[in-house]
């Protein structure tokens, strides 16, 4: 077996990678992986014809039929989690005791006492255990982090922003997120309001304190298409079924530093496609970001307003290092992944890269996502 970081000729042996789950994200978590110079030595998929069918597709030495049997085989180091919400737990808790690391899609687990589990074992195994909050590694995210962090905008006052996306809009549109057996009891909220709210806390160093949210389900019945993919609509004809997930959270926060916000998520808004948009406003100056125009930054004064472009010659240092071409020359979500990637094989060599998304993180949005829903349910503020 190649223990990750072993030399090898004056090199490092190649990381050994499992993939499962070979959806859309499994394919993401593959190519960074390749990216990053590791072997994939195994994928496994919804049933063996679709593992054999993606082991191919993704380059990988083999297709396993079980999940398990993967996540503890003996050539692998890493373990990618890209299945629905409900195989996290089980297939991390089996990796980590089989001393694997792991990088587990969020949410990363059904619900907070299950995510708390993970945290546990992670922290226990002395494994690295990671989360692709990737939004983070947006240069231009980095660069309103760092100006924060400097106080050269004074005081953080309001954060205010959303997620907005529309491919759950129409009852013809499914995904294994709707059913609460599959993804949990939150979907919009769990899948992409964690990804805000774990963006809002890195830029401005505080953290969501407390919330007064109230979701609806403004769908009520979905064709049922288990194997649906996000953002590919359609399918065969299917039987309708009631819906008690999420499709939209309005919320309002308040952080441990006493800062006030507002942010909204839904996944039934038309023509938004992935929407993810934060603005903090501070004493001197505001800075927004956009998810889908990543490659500048609004900074806004009373005097003056500017757009920053990722100008590699003009970043702070921490958005420099995710810069990797020219400015001009956009990059986006995919090097986004890249760099997660790298920097978890790079914890997983020694490393301690600022800004790697940890279990932590994936238990703290665990628990964000819990307040969201007993807030929405009982009308009312709860404390995170
Ligand atoms: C679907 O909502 C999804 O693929 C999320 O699961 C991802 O985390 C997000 O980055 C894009 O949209």
């Amino acid at each position: 077996m190649s223990a990750a970081g072993a030399v090898v000729v004056g090199r490092r042996a190649p990381v050994q990678v499992a993939i499962v789950g070979a959806g859309f994200i499994g394919a993401v978590h593959a190519r960074s992986a390749r990216l990053a110079g590791a072997r994939i030595v195994g994928v496994t998929a919804s049933t063996p014809e679709r593992s054999e069918e993606a082991a191919g597709r993704l380059g990988a030495v083999r297709a396993y039929d079980v999940a398990e049997e993967l996540v503890t085989a003996p050539e692998v180091d890493v373990v990618h989690l890209c299945t629905p919400n409900h195989l996290h737990a089980p297939l991390a808790l089996a990796a980590l005791a089989a001393g694997k690391h792991v990088v587990c899609e969020k949410p990363l687990a059904v619900d907070a006492v299950q995510a708390a589990e993970l945290g546990t074992a992670a922290a226990a195994s002395g494994r690295v255990a990671t989360v692709p909050f990737v939004y983070r590694y947006h240069p231009m995210v980095l660069e309103a982090r760092a100006r924060v962090a400097a106080g050269e905008l004074g005081a953080v006052r309001l954060v205010h922003g959303g997620y907005l996306q529309d491919w759950l809009s129409t009852p013809e549109d499914d995904s294994w997120r709707v059913d609460p057996e599959l993804g949990g009891a939150s979907r919009a909220f769990a899948d992409i309001g964690s990804h805000w709210c774990d963006l809002a806390e890195f830029i401005t160093g505080d953290r969501i304190a407390a919330v007064c949210a109230q979701s609806a389900t403004v769908v009520p019945e979905r064709a049922q298409r288990a194997g649906a993919r996000p953002f590919q609509g359609g399918g065969d004809a299917a039987e309708r079924r009631p819906v008690s997930t999420e499709d939209l959270v309005v919320m309002l926060f308040r952080t441990e530093g006493g800062v006030l916000g507002t942010m909204l998520v839904s996944q039934v808004s038309p023509g938004r496609k992935n929407h993810l948009h934060i603005e903090v406003g501070c004493e001197l100056a505001s800075v927004r970001f956009e998810q889908e125009r990543p490659e500048t930054l609004w900074l806004g004064r009373r005097e003056r307003t500017e757009e920053l472009w990722r100008d590699p010659a003009h970043l702070s240092p921490s958005a420099a290092r995710h810069a990797i071409v020219p400015v001009g020359h956009p990059q986006g979500y995919l090097e986004c992944f890249d760099a997660f990637v790298a920097d978890t094989y790079a914890a997983i060599g020694g490393a301690d890269p600022d800004g790697l998304p940890r279990f932590a993180a994936g238990v703290r949005q665990a628990h964000v996502t819990a307040a969201v829903l007993v807030s929405a349910e009982r009308g009312e503020w709860v404390d995170v």
